[in-house]
């Protein structure tokens, strides 16, 4: 920047001071707007008063939720039909604690309606999933088509928020040209941020109130709109920068604990390689002050770490190499459950495993990206029978009870860590299991005096050469 600074100072004196200039009232700007205190709905922009969500899933509905019962007007659209019609009677179909009540009640009090098409508003949210193509790229198209969907509806004054993850520089280079396109002057005509959503899956009524919100205006103005909005539910601070710096910390946040993940996996095999329990390891690492190692496990699913790396990634291929040397040690990690468990019980016909968990992770219904449902289906391809219990998870294959899914097992294999699963009573296990051996792949269970019960986790698991 220095370098750009001095450049340009050389060769166009006036528009080095331009730059300047407008470095020093963006920093201001900032300066002024990140004390930004809670505001109360009544000392809103009175000309702002009705919101649409677009996108009602994990994130969607409950912002709309929380939006709704802070006294905004709320209209929730999904494209998916059958969501609104659920909504519509009052069921809630996305699993997450302190949100049923709420949202049944805010609907029949019609605070919030739903549709499946957008209706003109003052703020359109966008907050539609962002997948991963085949080839690890952000799939736009939900939120290409949210853009076009609103379309009809917009008019001058109106406030677009993009909550959806996006590679960095979507609203600057993508969103924004589309709207220009088509007469609105983003920052006068229609104003455009991207608000992150940072909530965790599990506290996400609570996360979304009291964490600190990244702001990213495609103007300060932008920024100002949007966070006028969000100071009416959230406690805790706003952070006001440019759009693209946004997407960008979004997408840092879930790399970190990605990477962090990578190493603490990476450290199991390394262990197990030279015999040393990892777990033990990473525990007496992480009682240094400055060491915050996170937890290895089967693999790291769900929509956001196994997924915005790669956003990064496909922005900068050549320079992301941490990143993507991450993903591959994580995304390997159900194949290397798999490789222990074979050498736990070795293979032959009629060996029976009992799986705990397909959720992405502990007491969640989720199980996208889930580490678990790979690992269940390389089991079941190498021969195994497999039986499949998740007090969470509605599926076919999904055991309801418990005992039936450990009857007559070789081996007992913990994938989610779900409070029920850390509580397993260990002479029920002994008892109903064709030889009790327990791999705990995130190390939540102990077998207590229950001596007879073999048990191993990620730390031992280098001493487990045919336990049967
Ligand atoms: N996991 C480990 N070891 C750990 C922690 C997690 O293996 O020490 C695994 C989990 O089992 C799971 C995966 O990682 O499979 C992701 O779980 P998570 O709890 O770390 O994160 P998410 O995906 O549920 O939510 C994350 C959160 N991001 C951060 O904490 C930086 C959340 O705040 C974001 O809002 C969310 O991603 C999102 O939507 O982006």
């Amino acid at each position: 920047m220095d370098n750009y600074y001095y450049v340009t100072k050389q060769c166009i004196p006036n528009a080095y001071s331009i730059i300047k200039v407008t470095s020093f009232i963006w920093k201001e700007y900032i300066n002024l707007t990140k004390n930004y205190s809670y505001l109360r709905y009544e000392e809103r922009d009175v000309y702002m008063e009705k919101i649409c969500v677009i996108g009602l899933g994990y994130i969607g509905l409950p912002t709309a939720v929380m939006l709704a019962d802070n006294g905004w007007q709320v209209m929730g659209v999904d494209i998916a039909e059958d969501v609104v019609n659920k909504l519509n009677r009052g069921e809630i179909h996305v699993g997450e604690p302190d949100l049923h009540l709420l949202a049944q009640k805010l609907l029949e009090e019609k605070k919030i309606i739903v549709r499946v098409v957008p209706e003109p508003a003052d703020v359109f949210i966008i907050a539609v999933p962002t997948p991963k193509t085949t080839i690890n790229t952000c799939d736009m198209n939900c939120v290409e088509l949210a853009v076009k969907d609103i379309l009809p509806c917009l008019k001058q004054g109106n406030l677009i928020i993009v909550e959806s993850t996006v590679p960095p520089w979507t609203c600057e280079n993508i969103i924004k040209p589309f709207l220009e396109d088509r007469g609105f002057k983003v920052g006068t005509d229609i104003f455009l941020a991207h608000c992150p959503e940072r909530v965790l899956p599990g506290r996400i009524m609570q996360e979304i109130i009291e964490n600190d919100r990244i702001i990213g205006g495609c103007t300060p103005v932008c920024a100002a709109k949007a966070a006028e909005i969000y100071q009416t539910f959230i406690k805790g601070e706003i952070i006001i920068t440019d759009a693209e710096t946004a997407e960008m910390a979004k997408l840092t946040e879930n790399t970190f604990r990605d990477v962090n993940i990578a190493l603490a996996n990476e450290m199991v095999k390394i262990c197990n390689r030279l015999g040393i329990n990892a777990l033990k390891v990473l525990d007496i690492a992480n009682n240094h002050p400055r060491v915050n190692l996170h937890m290895p496990g089967p693999g790291v699913g769900g929509h956001c770490l196994a997924i915005d790396p790669y956003f990064i990634v496909e922005k900068a291929p050549f320079t992301a190499n941490l990143i993507s040397t991450a993903r591959e040690i994580n995304s390997d990690m159900p194949a290397y459950i798999i490789t222990k468990v074979r050498d736990l019980i070795g293979f032959s016909p009629g060996l029976k495993i009992a799986v705990l968990g397909v959720s992405y992770k502990g007491n969640v219904s989720d199980v996208r990206e889930s580490p678990a449902l790979e690992i269940i289906a390389g089991l079941k391809k190498i021969g195994y029978e497999v039986a499949v219990y998740d007090p969470l998870v509605e599926m076919d294959e999904v055991e309801r009870s418990i005992h039936n899914t450990i009857q007559g097992t070789d081996l007992l294999l913990i994938l989610s860590d779900h409070d029920e699963f850390k509580y397993l009573d260990g002479e029920m296990i002994g008892k109903l299991m064709r030889s009790p051996i327990v791999f705990d792949t995130r190390n939540i269970w102990d077998a207590g005096l229950n001596q007879h019960i073999k048990l191993y986790n990620l730390g031992n698991i280098y001493d487990c050469k045919y336990s049967i």
